[in-house]
């Protein structure tokens, strides 16, 4: 490994950079390697103190990415999809945060990186078309570009519920999980949230701790993920034929291989249907998800597959009650973030884990010894806040970006982001949003759309210095038109429906816009090359 120079650094004053990058995830590391690629020099600011973004923070037992292994890591080098062999179907998170330090190393990336350094201020200085960037390490330094790379799950949320600081015992959020292990066994646990991360960190908690009490206000739809060590046959031939598979991702609604019917669940007779549901079920997956066209779109279609995997509920759990409990009928299907899991459902008949209904009877308060509900008291050891984030817009929002003006961006997205692609927004110039709000993100293969939009940013750079351009900026009129058509297109589907945090609607107060793209990652593609393709149309260049 290359000699770290990144833990014990003085504070930089008055370098300059052709790029300043916020965050050393799988975004900000390739984008790093882009912009070296490109001749220009760059400095990676990043909060934590390694490598790795999402998977440096969620340690939390039971992570794992719910998108296969081979699906989901970098293309953009053949030398690198050659050496690295994945062990299991879904990759765990010590694998994946090892991928990410193997990437690090394999393409020299540290020396350009700042770990433990967390961007607080950038402000655009318009005499000298600069970015004027400040740390909470004391850095000041200047850059002609400004490209984030902050995550769109990474402002992690625990909810203020009164008498929290008066808890006693140890508490820890999914998203900032201590660097020990955290030992449950023989404890008394109470787990807040049944989203992914709770889904995922429940049935392995159960098999430490005296007693897991989950608190669950919504429940979710989850799918079994049937996770198994990677088959090395599978392997290798995804390793012969990786071009025509990435190509195939590329080309796709969710950035993943897996097959997409286009067909009607209403058209399809009930022993064709179940049939197609049974096979996609035992494939386990995001797959599952893709036997209908209409799911998404016909409440009438989507009814019929929520309805399956409730009657898998009921085959599994043992106590009618817990059951009915757990089997969501409050939002279609696929409107939440679908969950993949390792044994949920069959958790709840072990005989140390209790499910409260926390929809009927609210958390009113934490207490020393902790949980009081409208219904009981609840004496814990720990607690696990499984609570989520303020998503895609909170991590950026976090930073104090000023623009042209010294306009604020929080004022800007006080009534939700506007941008032009999910890659500019007007009034910002050279600052670039990688998988920003209103581009497809979290409803893909995150790797995807990483490298799309950091191939499309360094197409774009290359651009700018062929033309000797030296600034970029979203043009308003297609900002809006993006904006609107963003809307336009969450519309037609079902998804409006729920209260996700696709929509904000676990932020209290933030507003109600739907935030990624949902138009799939293919269609997506092909709009942002034709926009380059037109000489950048829709952006102002200068
Ligand atoms: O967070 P969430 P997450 N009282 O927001 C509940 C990705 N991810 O960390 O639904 C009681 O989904 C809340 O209830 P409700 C993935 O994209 C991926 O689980 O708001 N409950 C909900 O149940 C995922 O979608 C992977 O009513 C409260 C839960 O907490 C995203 O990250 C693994 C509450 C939050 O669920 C976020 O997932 C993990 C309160 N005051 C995460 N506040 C994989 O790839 C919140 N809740 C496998």
């Amino acid at each position: 490994a290359e000699a770290s120079i990144d833990s014990v650094t003085a504070s930089e004053t008055g370098a300059s950079f052709d790029a300043v990058v916020i965050g050393a995830g799988f975004s900000g590391m390739y984008m790093l390697h882009r912009l070296r690629g490109l001749g220009l020099t760059a400095r990676v600011y990043e909060a934590g103190d390694g490598v790795g973004g999402t998977w440096y923070w969620n340690r939390y037992p039971g992570a794992r990415c719910d998108v296969e292994s081979v699906e989901y890591c970098y293309s953009f080098s053949e030398e690198l999809r050659q050496e690295w062999d994945w062990t299991e179907r879904y990759p765990s998170q010590p694998e994946i945060l090892r991928y990410a330090e193997h990437v690090a190393d394999r393409f020299e990336l540290r020396r350009d990186l700042r770990f433990r350094t967390r961007v607080t201020r950038a402000a655009y200085d318009e005499a000298a078309s600069r970015w004027r960037v400040e740390t909470d390490r004391g850095d000041r330094v200047t850059a002609r570009f400004l490209i984030t790379a902050v995550g769109c799950l990474s402002d992690a949320r625990v909810p203020g519920i009164p008498g929290a600081g008066s808890f006693r015992g140890e508490s820890f959020h999914t998203g900032r999980w201590p660097h020990e292990e955290v030992d449950f066994t023989g404890k008394r646990v109470a787990v807040i949230g049944t989203g992914s991360s709770g889904i995922q960190i429940i049935p392995v908690i159960a098999e430490r701790a005296a007693q897991v009490t989950v608190f669950q206000r919504t429940p979710n739809f989850t799918i079994p993920a049937w996770n198994r060590p990677l088959q090395p046959e599978y392997a290798r031939w995804v390793k012969e034929n990786y071009a025509e598979i990435r190509s195939t991702m590329r080309d796709s609604l969710f950035g993943i291989a897996a097959s997409f019917n286009t067909g009607s669940a209403l058209e399809a007779s009930e022993q064709e249907r179940l049939a197609e549901l049974e096979a996609r079920w035992a494939h386990g997956g995001p797959g599952f998800l893709g036997a209908f066209g209409d799911t998404a779109v016909d409440p009438r279609a989507n009814e019929l597959v929520a309805e399956f995997v409730r009657d898998k509920i009921r085959r599994t759990v043992a106590d009618p009650r817990v059951a009915e409990l757990l089997s969501p009928r409050d939002h279609p299907i696929g409107t939440k973030r679908p969950c993949f899991d390792t044994d949920y459902y069959a958790t709840f008949n072990r005989p140390n884990v209790r499910l409260v209904d926390v929809r009927a009877t609210p958390i009113e308060e934490i207490t020393q010894t902790g949980l009081r509900t409208a219904g009981a008291a609840y004496e814990v050891d720990t607690i696990v806040y499984a609570t989520g984030y303020d998503a895609l817009t909170g991590a950026l929002l976090a930073i104090d970006v000023t623009g042209a003006g010294g306009a604020s961006l929080r004022a800007k997205w006080a009534a939700g982001p506007r941008t032009y692609l999910g890659l500019m927004t007007a009034g910002f110039p050279n600052l670039f949003t990688i998988t920003g709000p209103g581009s497809p993100s979290v409803l893909s293969n995150m790797f995807v759309s990483i490298e799309q939009h950091v191939d499309w940013i360094a197409g774009c750079l290359r651009h700018l210095a062929e033309t000797g351009a030296a600034v970029i900026e979203a043009g308003p009129g297609a900002e809006d038109a993006w904006t609107r058509h963003v809307g336009d297109v969450a519309a037609q589907t079902l998804f409006p429906l729920a209260d996700s945090w696709y929509l904000g609607a676990n932020v209290p107060g933030k507003p109600r816009v739907f935030l990624p793209y949902p138009g799939g990652v293919g269609a997506y593609r092909v709009i942002c090359d034709e926009v380059a393709a037109k000489g950048y149309e829709g952006f102002v260049l200068s």
